[in-house]
């Protein structure tokens, strides 16, 4: 599965359905904000039992955007504030927003509790989505 902006909801919709017949596990890595841009395709995979697993990084913010406006070292940095990059209100519930469009879903907070859904998802053959938690940080260390 290619990384970035390829493993999109759509893109491992694609990809899993492209590869169906080979019987080999999808998984999809998608940050939080870009998941918005394509969450519809979780109806799709509903809708076909597409046995794909989606797995939201969720910062509950566009953290790339931050981090590159961080380091114009610009008014952003001064007042610490980041407009329009937060995701958080509301918070967005993938969790219900995915069993709302057909797909069952998760939250994970640890490593653990992530591969143990990945892996029971990976099991069946209808769509899952896993909300994991991530830490919010975004400036260097
Ligand atoms: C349709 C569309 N709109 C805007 C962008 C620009 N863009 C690229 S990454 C990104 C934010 C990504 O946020 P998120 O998916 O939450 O990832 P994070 O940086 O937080 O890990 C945006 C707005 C894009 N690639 N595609
Ligand atoms: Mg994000």
């Amino acid at each position: 599965m290619p990384s970035g902006t390829s493993s999109s909801p759509p893109e491992t919709r694609k990809w899993s359905q492209s590869i169906h017949a080979l019987d080999r596990p999808v998984v999809g890595l998608i940050g939080d904000g870009s998941a918005m841009y394509t969450c519809q395709t979780l109806w799709t995979a509903a809708h076909y039992r597409i046995g794909a697993v989606f797995v939201i990084l969720n910062n509950k913010s566009y953290r790339i955007l931050k981090q590159r406006l961080h380091a114009m070292r610009g008014h952003a940095e001064q007042a610490d504030t980041y407009v329009g990059m937060e995701l958080l209100d509301p918070p967005i519930d993938f969790v219900s927003l995915s069993r709302s469009l057909g797909v069952a879903a998760e939250r994970a907070k640890t490593l653990h509790e992530t591969t143990d859904l990945i892996a029971q998802g990976l099991k069946g053959n209808s769509p899952m989505l896993i909300d994991v938690e991530l830490d919010r940080a975004f400036k260097p260390m």
